[in-house]
């Protein structure tokens, strides 16, 4: 069958599970046991949760609910369910040993490389395009950036390493700001066979004109606001943003800390000067939106995030990514962990979008103003628990990727969304204004 439509969508769901699975190989085997095990901060599960949840999540998918197999082991079932047990709690759970949780997670992955072979890749919401084995990709490869946001978070002598993005190529952007035309333009998505419930479906939305960075803010530009005492005036901060910062006594992006007059910062185990030139990472949605009014500026909405990584003024259309509808490539854009760090500022002219807009796919996530929300005519697909239980004011979207996610995972529709205080995230942001 190879060479028909299925047999390339098998291909697909076949390489997208294995570069999953070989990434979250990386990160588990840096580490000895003691080390899996551990709770690194109570904001994350050990690092052998989360190994035994991918395994759980592909077993409940693909083998219970697909293929109508009865559970391999009931009784770690509910262990595995993110919302039985808080990940502050998870640590204390009966949970499988490191060698126990691999060996369980690549049994169900034989039985699933198995039933991709003999399964129809269409007949049923879940089949169609090989969605339910394309969602659990992205369910793998969204943990695996959990466990690289544990590896951050974790103490110690660095166990990753990987080469540093190259600097950036070609000439710097024209200027420092870009003018969106308003008017309608299309959101969303109904073609993209793996996109997931919450980036459905595609529909029309209208915005005024404005104006958009034409890249991240950087850690030099956030410095200013720093350094302008910007973490000290009350007038910049949301209320819950200051009582945040105040109560916490926080005065500069999460893992920096000054030392003999510089700003140094911890990244997967090492300090060093803070760069000037890289977009800003670890910071909260108050504090992008602190310095946004500093800087007489605000955060871009979600749908002017959208509108300026996909709308083409030349043929109205909406394209999947900035650079059009070709999936990413190194040049393109920094996704899938190939490095341990945003690019700088103006790289990847290649993944500019066609109003020159750059780096809105890779580096850092972007927090956007808006709250999470459906879009109209949203349909909970395939459970309730992946977007619907979210939805509502207490979240916030980020748009874009960061360079911790994998392209399988990442398009110009994808949303992500978080609690406005987090920061431990690969969030950054840019800014905009009203034209
Ligand atoms: C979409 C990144 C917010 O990690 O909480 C993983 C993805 N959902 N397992 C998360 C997810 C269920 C989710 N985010
Ligand atoms: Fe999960």
């Amino acid at each position: 069958e190879t060479g028909t439509g299925t047999g390339r969508l098998r291909e697909r769901a076949v390489a997208a599970l294995t570069a999953a699975r070989a990434r979250t190989a990386a990160l588990t085997d840096a580490v000895d046991d003691r080390d899996l095990t551990a709770q690194h901060s109570p904001l994350m599960s050990p690092l052998v949760w989360d190994l035994a949840h991918i395994g759980n999540q592909e077993e409940l998918w693909l083998l219970r609910n697909v293929a109508g197999r009865a559970s391999m082991h009931p009784e770690i079932d509910p262990l595995y369910d993110a919302f039985e047990h808080p990940r502050a709690e998870r640590p204390k759970l009966p949970l499988l040993g490191p060698g126990a949780a691999r060996s369980y997670a690549a049994k169900v992955r034989g039985r699933v490389f198995d039933l991709l072979e003999h399964t129809p890749l269409e007949g049923t919401p879940l089949l169609d395009g090989g969605f339910a084995f394309g969602m659990i990709a992205q369910h793998e490869q969204q943990h695996d950036e959990t466990m690289l946001i544990t590896h951050q978070l974790r103490a110690g002598a660095p166990v990753l390493t990987a080469p540093d993005p190259e600097p950036p190529q070609g000439p710097p952007p024209a200027a420092a700001e870009v003018l969106v035309p308003g008017g309608p333009f299309t959101m969303g998505t109904s073609a993209e066979p793996w996109s997931l419930d919450n980036e459905r479906p595609a529909h029309t939305r209208d915005t005024a004109p404005f104006w958009i960075d034409t890249v991240p803010v950087t850690c030099g530009a956030f410095r200013a606001f720093m350094d302008d005492g910007g973490y000290g005036e009350r007038r910049w901060w949301a209320d819950a943003g200051w009582e945040q910062i105040r109560t916490h006594g926080i005065g500069a992006p999460l893992f920096w800390h000054r030392e003999g007059g510089q700003w140094l910062r911890r990244r997967f185990g090492v300090t060093e000067p803070v760069p000037e030139d890289e977009p800003v990472l670890h910071v909260s949605w108050y504090e992008a939106d602190a310095y946004a009014r500093w800087a007489g500026r605000r955060l871009p909405t979600e749908t002017e995030w959208e509108k300026a990584a996909r709308y083409d003024p030349a043929t109205g259309r909406s394209r999947r990514y900035p650079w059009g509808d070709a999936d990413p490539t190194p040049a393109h854009a920094n996704l899938g962990q190939r490095h341990l760090r945003p690019s700088r500022a103006g790289a990847h002219p290649a993944g500019a979008s066609p109003l020159g807009v750059r780096q809105l796919i890779g580096d850092v996530w972007e927090w956007t103003s808006s709250d999470f929300l459906p879009y109209p005519g949203f349909r909970a697909f395939p459970y309730r628990e992946y977007s619907e239980v979210f939805f509502g004011p207490e979240h916030k979207v980020l748009r874009g990727g960061s360079f911790a996610v994998d392209p399988v995972a990442c398009r110009g529709t994808f949303r992500n969304w978080d609690l406005p205080v987090r920061r431990q995230i690969f969030s950054g942001f840019r800014t905009a204004r009203d034209a």
